[in-house]
Formats: C-alpha cells, sequence, structure tokens
C-alpha cells in the first residue's frame, strides 16, 4: 500500500511540498477518539496525540484533527505511536453547528470525494432533511449520492414513488435503492466506489450505515443495533467517526446517526441566545413581526427606550439573515448564488464601462 491508495493524490503532494517538514512524515487520521486519534500510513494503523504546540497554536475547534484529515507525524516507540504535529489544508470538508446555544461549527470529516446521504424507505424517508443535507454536502465541495435503504420493507411501487418524489424536487445526484437484508442493490454500491476515494456515510441513527459498511467489508466488524418497532428510531449504536479501507481500495467513513443537522437548529439557537429579543418579540402587535419596521414592534421600542442596545439588535439581525440564507431549500440556494452571480457580472460590466 502507498499513501496514494489511501487518497494522498497531487493535490497533497503539492501542499506536502509547500508546507515542508522534512522533521515529520504523513499519515491519514482514520478516526478520533475523546483525546486521542487513529492515524494510518502506507504501513500500519496506530494511536496518535496531539503535539503540544498544536493545541497551542489551535483557535477554534476546526482547527483539530478530524477523521479524514491528512497530518503530519512523528513517530515513537519503533513506530507504535504517533504525535500529530500539524495538519494539511482540507481539500473537503463537511461541517455542521454543535448542539447547544452557543453558534460553533464541528467538522464532520475531511477530504472525502463523496458523500452518501442514507435515508431509509421507511420512516425515514424526508425531502426537506435530503436538500438540508444537500446545502451542506454542497458547501463542502463534495458530490452527494443518495441511498435509500431498508427497500425489503417496502413495495417497489413505494420505492419509485420516493425515487421520483426526488427527482420532481430537481435533485439529480445518483440515487439507489437497497436492502442489507435481501441483498439487493448491493452490487451497485459496489460498483460506485472507486479504490483510492474516500466516501463519507450520512443519515439518522438507525437507518443501516454501519451495517451497509459490514456487508461492504465482508463480516461484522462494527455493532449494529435494532431500531424502535413503532417509529423506526435508532439508538445511536455508532459513537466515533472511523475511516475504513475496504480490500477494493476505496474507503469509507461511518458517522454517527445525526439527531439534527447545525443548519436546520440554527435559528433555534438564536432564539436561545437572544433570550431577550425573544422575550420581548411575545409582546410585538403582529405574531409575524421581523422586527424591523412594523409598527407595535416592542423590540424596535427597546431600543428607542434604551432598554436592549442598538449593538446587540445589529447581532441579531445579522445572524437571522445568515440563518435565513442557510435555511433556503438547496435549489433556492442555487437560484440565489446564480442571481447573485449575474449581479456581480453586470456591476463589474457597468463598472469597466465607465
Ligand atoms: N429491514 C431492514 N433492516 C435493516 C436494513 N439495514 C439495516 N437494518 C437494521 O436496522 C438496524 C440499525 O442498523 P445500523 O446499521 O445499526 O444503523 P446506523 O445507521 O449505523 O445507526 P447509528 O449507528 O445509530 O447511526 C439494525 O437492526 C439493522 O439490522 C435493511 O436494509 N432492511
Ligand atoms: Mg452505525
Ligand atoms: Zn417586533
Amino acid at each position: 500500500m502507498e499513501l496514494r491508495d489511501l487518497g494522498f493524490d497531487q493535490w497533497f503532494r503539492d501542499r506536502r511540498e509547500e508546507l515542508n517538514r522534512p522533521d515529520c512524515t504523513v499519515a491519514r487520521v482514520t478516526a478520533v477518539n475523546r483525546d486521542s486519534y487513529l492515524v494510518r500510513n502506507e504501513s500500519s494503523e496506530v494511536l496518535a496525540e496531539l503535539a503540544g504546540n498544536f493545541l497551542f497554536s489551535a483557535e477554534s475547534i476546526l482547527d483539530y484533527p478530524c477523521v479524514g484529515d491528512w497530518a503530519f507525524v512523528q513517530y515513537h516507540n519503533s513506530d507504535t505511536f504517533a504525535i500529530i504535529q500539524g495538519l494539511f489544508p482540507r481539500k473537503s470538508f463537511l461541517r455542521r453547528k454543535t448542539p447547544g446555544r452557543n453558534i460553533e461549527y464541528q467538522t464532520i470529516a475531511a477530504n472525502m470525494d463523496v458523500a452518501l446521504i442514507v435515508q431509509s424507505c421507511d420512516f425515514d424517508f424526508n425531502l426537506r432533511r435530503l436538500e438540508r443535507y444537500l446545502v451542506m454536502i454542497n458547501e463542502g465541495k463534495i458530490q452527494p449520492m443518495l441511498l435509500l435503504t431498508k427497500s425489503d420493507l417496502v413495495s417497489p411501487e413505494s420505492i419509485r414513488q420516493r425515487i421520483s418524489e426526488v427527482r420532481q424536487s430537481n435533485i439529480h445526484c445518483m440515487v439507489t435503492a437497497l436492502s442489507n437484508i435481501t441483498g439487493s442493490g448491493l452490487d451497485q454500491v459496489r460498483q460506485v466506489l472507486e479504490p483510492g476515494k474516500t466516501y463519507c456515510l450520512l443519515g439518522s441513527s438507525g437507518v443501516g450505515k454501519t451495517t451497509l459498511l459490514n456487508h461492504l467489508v465482508g463480516r461484522d466488524l462494527f455493532q449494529t443495533n435494532t431500531v424502535r418497532a413503532k417509529d423506526g428510531k435508532g439508538r445511536h449504536t455508532t459513537a466515533r467517526r472511523q475511516l475504513t479501507v475496504l480490500d477494493q481500495g476505496a474507503m469509507l467513513i461511518d458517522t454517527p446517526g445525526m439527531r439534527e443537522l447545525g443548519n436546520i437548529s440554527v435559528s433555534t439557537a438564536i432564539d436561545e441566545t437572544f433570550t431577550d429579543i425573544q422575550e420581548l418579540s411575545r409582546s410585538c402587535r403582529f405574531t409575524d413581526c421581523t422586527h424591523t419596521t412594523e409598527i407595535g414592534c416592542s423590540v424596535l421600542m427597546a431600543i428607542e427606550n434604551g432598554e436592549l442596545s442598538e449593538e446587540r439588535y445589529r447581532s441579531y439581525l445579522k445572524l437571522l439573515k445568515e440563518s435565513e440564507y442557510l435555511q433556503l431549500s438547496y435549489i433556492e440556494k442555487r437560484r440565489k448564488d446564480r442571481k447573485f452571480g449575474r449581479f456581480i457580472k453586470s456591476a463589474m460590466k457597468q463598472y469597466k464601462k465607465r
């Protein structure tokens, strides 16, 4: 095995030249634990920790290693242990807002080529959620693919129906229905997976991500768990993100089922962060008050009489605007981006004419 087989392509080789760390070798982060990591190179996979100066210079959570990252490492104890000295820039990455009141992000995985969105054909199928995944994946510059699992639990007609709903929503990524029980559709997935490329399984708990991975590995390497019968909800069995190299050469990152996507909960997080404004807005005259121009808006009145600082109000509006953009559907967002692109173009033309 060579580093190239683990995804270390020309782009990373160029970065290696630029970064010039002759004191280190290169390895890929394959798992993230609470405060240790697994890193893998041409010959082995070993436990690793962060160098002290790494901890010192990290400014945000996004600076810490995540699964899929390429790292500069130093090996110790006859290559049985490694210290991570630094990270390569990420060619692509997925992030989401961390649960809780702070508006902070968390990296899910880095340097993957394709994100496999997994929804089950029965309880879990949901177009809105699918669009939100697509927004996140689109932002990460990653190619999406949709896997509809548990096809054994619904009729062929209902599978066709689901796929046509996807198409009607103008979503054009590749879609495959599969069953981990009967094995139908698994060959199609195997054919898609290219050696040297990295794939990431994303989706709710209990949809069968790990079961699929075990099928592709060829044995029950990772733990799976039954779902609740009444609503098909999973039990959050997979607890850490881990990269597995398949015998056929593709790499698959399994992730814990997501309760919420960051961009779904941004507006809730904003309300939680600005409880004072939330409180005030209850006595606005209109229930759908945007607190910008309305008559009888208690938020505007509170600014007027000095109860609420203008600065806080501004940062509230700014975050709200951002979250509105995040909550646009994938399609709307693309449209908006294009519109904005055209706007810039025509503005540049006007400018040049002058
Ligand atoms: N009928 C049916 N059951 C499936 C299928 N795929 C997975 N299951 C079952 O669904 C349950 C959950 O599967 P997991 O693979 O643990 O789900 P997961 O997506 O990894 O869940 P988390 O690790 O919690 O995120 C297990 O009992 C599986 O046997 C399928 O295609 N058909
Ligand atoms: Mg799992
Ligand atoms: Zn108002």
